[in-house]
């Protein structure tokens, strides 16, 4: 063999490598691969050695890290944000403290109808620097990788220019952004009584996102008050037509029927499902569609959480997490919160929280295949924490645990400070 010189070795970490390619269903979620006093080496951007510290030894490398018996995970992958936006919704705090449910102030053209009346307005430019901030403290606090979706234009031009703002940030920083088109968001009020001409004008327009290759995803907010099941299915049927993976949000307030449907289409995953029938979460694990569970947005909406128990201890399901980014229902960025929401709220283990946020994400995003665990052959996307355990991770909440940051093994968080690689 030749002698090889990594570019990056970390040595003596406690390695969780999530590893396996498939995701990783019910009990199997627990298992995440952890290698006492282990070490991975990096060579040209991907993962080239996981094995002992003692085995490492020999190994030749310009630039070695002692991460001193510190926890080492994959980059965490964040598979459902509304990240391209302009504009907050905190003027909405006292109604929703008030007890206004959140699709009642969207009926009164607030909620994510305020969200668009701030993004039309907004030029390309601010649309650029609010998610470039929003990108920045995502990689301090340990996503490497991001789905974004459109959703607040809800008009053609808007609506691709979300899409061009996603492709544009892709070249700005180091994190990597996935793009799903969510035109059929809400009802714009130009279309207030015309919904299902909104519909087909979004339709119409998949084939021109598709051409530019402006996303890899279609998705569609399926609730009551908003798109039915029918109209969902019309718009998602001709996105998978046109070359889209689908995603839709399902049965986030009322159990309308967006899992069957997740389930009939094949969809890629289905996110939200707090109020889903027992029934359609039983349909889309057998269809192998990926529940994304959204712990963020129950707590922060005062909603019941979603049933991550049931998902994993009867049905066997994989579960993925996501943070649900956006400026009304889920203001935050930080996946390490989701984590240890995902602890109180959803029950759910420091190993399956772990497997949730990297190999399971990863899936419902599609890119299991590159990133989401620490396997030779995978891109070095790596968070070092500053814990030795996972189960400090979740429990000691509301901080960012993150010490070091690896993107395509690009050493990109240095003790907690971001580092520039031009
Ligand atoms: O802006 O409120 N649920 N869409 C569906 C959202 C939440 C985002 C928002
Ligand atoms: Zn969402």
């Amino acid at each position: 063999m030749t002698e090889r010189v990594f570019d990056s070795l970390i040595v003596h970490a406690q390695v969780a490598t999530i590893a396996g390619s498939a995701p990783h269903c019910g009990s199997a979620m627990r298992e995440i691969g952890l290698l006492n006093d282990a070490a991975v080496g990096i060579i040209d951007g991907n993962i080239a050695f996981v094995g002992s510290s003692q085995d490492a030894a020999a190994l030749e490398a310009k630039e070695r890290l002692d991460a001193r018996g510190r926890l080492l995970t994959p980059g965490l992958v964040d598979p459902h944000t509304h990240l391209v936006h302009s504009g907050s919704r905190e003027n909405e705090l006292a109604q929703k403290l008030a007890g206004i449910p959140y699709l009642e102030i969207l009926q009164q053209g607030g909620g994510i109808l305020s969200t668009v009346h701030a993004t039309r307005r907004a030029s390309r430019e601010e649309l650029i620097e609010q998610a470039l901030r929003s990108l920045r403290t995502m990689l301090l606090w340990g996503t490497t990788t991001v789905e974004a979706k459109s959703g607040y234009g809800l008009d053609v031009p808007t609506e691709l220019l979300q899409l061009r703002v996603a492709q544009e940030l892709r070249k700005l920083q180091p994190v990597e952004i996935i793009s799903t088109f969510l035109g059929p968001h809400a009802i714009p009020p130009e279309y207030q009584d015309r919904p299902d001409a909104f519909l087909e004008q979004m339709i119409q327009l998949l084939p021109a996102i598709q051409a530019e290759q402006l996303a890899d995803f279609a998705d569609i907010f399926c609730e009551h008050g908003v798109f039915s099941v029918v109209q969902s299915e019309r718009f998602l049927e001709a996105a998978q037509k046109a070359g889209f993976g689908l995603k839709i949000h399902a049965d986030e307030v009322e159990p309308l029927g967006g899992a069957e449907l997740a389930a009939k289409l094949g969809a890629v995953s289905a996110d939200h499902l707090l109020a889903a029938s027992e029934n359609g979460l039983r349909s889309l694990v057998s269809a192998g569609v990926m529940p994304v569970l959204l712990p963020g947005t129950s707590w922060n909406l005062r909603a019941k959480p979603a049933r991550a128990r049931f998902l994993i201890d009867t049905l066997q399901a994989p579960v993925a997490l996501a943070t649900d980014y956006n400026p009304g229902s889920c203001p935050t960025e930080s996946l390490q919160f989701i984590m240890a929401l995902a602890a109180n709220e959803l029950r759910m283990t420091p190993e399956e929280i772990l497997t949730a946020v990297t190999i399971n994400s990863a899936h419902a995003i599609r890119q299991a295949h590159r990133v989401g665990s620490i396997e030779v052959g995978k891109q070095a996307d790596l968070c070092l924490f500053n814990a030795d355990n996972p189960a400090y991770l979740v429990y000691h909440f509301g901080i960012n645990h993150i010490a070091d940051v690896w993107k395509k093994g690009q050493h990109v968080v240095v003790n907690g400070l971001y580092i520039d690689h031009p």
